[in-house]
Formats: structure tokens, C-alpha cells, sequence
């Protein structure tokens, strides 16, 4: 009933299945990956297959997060937070003030379980590594829509090889519609997705990838 509410966007029915299998004493981790975080892969597959669109994608990804504010107390209460699978700094690049995507990327991320960091939009590349050094995060997501910003995903690359010397390796994921693959690799960044459901499988791809090897 969960994942069939998040399907279809019915926030209260989110809500309200999510607060009955709380009341019926099923677990919180249960529901997170049972209930909420299989709607989203499933809604992600399907938006890969061209079966929705982007607004359906979001209301979806509303509906997760509107189930995740429902169990958060409860964990609090055990004095656990919610499990993370990774640390996401995302940001849209300076000079640039589209943020739809980005903010469905994030939403999307946090919908399936990352801890996600948001800068908001026109952020300097002086803030992007400023960012890394502080919240040091698996990878960090830039956003660019201009052409005219793409020169800053470059500087922004550039101004991280400092950070990524000093030993901290973040992996750089970028996107946006004046991104493409190949532009992406001149500018030395680590990955590249053309839409946020493509980025979030990346994402969560590189992450589970580094925890291996590093464990
Ligand atoms: Co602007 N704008 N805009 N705009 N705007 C575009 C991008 C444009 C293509 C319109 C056009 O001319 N056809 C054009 C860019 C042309 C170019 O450079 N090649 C353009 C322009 C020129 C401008 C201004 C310069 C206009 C002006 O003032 N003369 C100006 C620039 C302001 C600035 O940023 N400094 C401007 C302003 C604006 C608004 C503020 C009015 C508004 C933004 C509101 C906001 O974001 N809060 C706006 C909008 C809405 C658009 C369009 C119409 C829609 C963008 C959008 O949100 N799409 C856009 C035309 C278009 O795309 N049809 C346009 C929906 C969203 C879900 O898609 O953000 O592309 P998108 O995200 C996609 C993927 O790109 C990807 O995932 C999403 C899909 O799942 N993705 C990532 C995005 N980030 C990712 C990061 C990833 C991975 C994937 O990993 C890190």
C-alpha cells in the first residue's frame, strides 16, 4: 500500500499507510526499503523507459520524502537517524540560477537513503571546495543549463584537484542540459548522467563501488 501510494502521488495515503505499519510495529528499515525506496526504483524505471515524465518523477519523490518525515521521529526516538548510504554535495554552478534539476537529483538521492548537502545555485568554486573540505562527501554533483556556465564546471574541476591531493577523494558527477558525455570527460570529471535518474543510479554505483573497496 506504501509503494502503491508513492506511485500514484497520493501523499496522504504516504501518510497515512506508513503511520498504520508504524502503529502494526513493522520495522522503520522495513518500511524505508519495502515500502518507500522500491516505489522509487520502480518509478525510476520507468522514467528511464519513457513511460512518464519529469513532473511524475518529482511527485513521486515527494511522496518518499513525505514517508521519510514520518518515520524520522520514530527513529529519533530509538536514538537512531535514518541509515545513509553516502554524503552528496550538490550544487549549480556560478553564474548559473536554474536549479529544477539539481533539485530532483537531490530529491531523488535522498530518496534512496544519500545524505545530500545543497548549496543552492550560482555557487563559486571557492564555496564547492570549501564545501568538500567541511562535509568531505563520497561525491560532489555539479549542475550547469548555460553554455555560458559551462567554462565554470571546468574552473570548479580545476580548483577540487587541490582537495583531491590534500587526500581526500571525492568523485565529481556532473549534469545539466549544456552537459554532455564528452564535454564531461575533457573537463576531467569522474562521471557524467544526462537526467537525475541516470545520475542517481551512477551515484549510487560509485558509492557502493568505493565502500567495497575501501572495506
Ligand atoms: Co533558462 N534557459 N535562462 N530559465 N530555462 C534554458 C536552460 C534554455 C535552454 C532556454 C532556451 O533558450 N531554449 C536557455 C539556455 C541556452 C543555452 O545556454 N544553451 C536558457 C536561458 C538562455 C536563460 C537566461 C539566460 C534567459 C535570459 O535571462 N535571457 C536566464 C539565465 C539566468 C541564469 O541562470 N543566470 C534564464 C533564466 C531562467 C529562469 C530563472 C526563468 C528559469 C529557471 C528557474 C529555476 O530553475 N528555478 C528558467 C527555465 C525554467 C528554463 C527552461 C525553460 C527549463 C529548465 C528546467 O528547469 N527544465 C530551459 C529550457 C528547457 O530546458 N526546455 C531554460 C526541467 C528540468 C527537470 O530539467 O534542469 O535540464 P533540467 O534537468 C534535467 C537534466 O538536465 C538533468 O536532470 C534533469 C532531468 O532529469 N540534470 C542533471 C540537471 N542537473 C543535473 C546534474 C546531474 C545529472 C543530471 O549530475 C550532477
Amino acid at each position: 500500500k506504501i509503494t502503491q501510494a508513492v506511485l500514484s502521488g497520493d501523499l496522504e495515503g504516504v501518510r497515512t499507510n506508513v503511520q498504520t505499519a508504524l502503529e502494526w510495529n513493522y520495522d522503520v528499515t522495513d518500511i524505508l526499503n519495502n515500502g518507500l525506496l522500491k516505489a522509487m526504483h520502480i518509478i525510476g524505471n520507468r522514467f528511464e523507459r519513457n513511460e512518464i515524465y519529469v513532473t511524475e518523477l518529482l511527485v513521486s519523490a515527494r511522496g518518499v520524502h513525505e514517508g521519510i518525515n514520518v518515520i524520522r521521529p520514530y527513529l529519533m526516538e530509538r536514538g537512531e537517524s535514518l541509515p545513509r548510504r553516502g554524503k552528496i554535495v550538490i550544487g549549480t554552478v556560478a553564474g548559473d540560477l536554474h536549479d529544477i534539476g539539481k533539485n530532483l537529483l537531490g530529491l531523488m538521492l535522498e530518496a534512496r537513503g544519500f545524505e545530500v548537502i545543497d548549496l543552492g545555485v550560482d555557487v563559486s568554486a571557492t564555496a564547492f571546495v570549501e564545501a568538500v573540505s567541511r562535509h568531505q562527501p563520497d561525491v560532489l554533483c555539479l549542475s550547469a543549463l548555460l553554455t555560458t556556465t559551462v567554462k565554470a564546471v571546468g574552473s570548479t574541476i580545476e580548483a577540487l584537484s587541490g582537495v583531491k591531493q590534500s587526500g581526500h577523494r571525492v568523485n565529481i558527477v556532473v549534469g545539466g542540459a549544456a552537459l554532455r558525455e564528452e564535454i564531461a570527460s575533457a573537463l576531467g570529471a569522474d562521471g557524467y548522467a544526462p537526467d537525475a535518474v541516470s545520475g542517481a543510479n551512477l551515484i549510487e554505483e560509485m558509492v557502493q563501488r568505493e565502500q567495497a573497496y575501501s572495506s
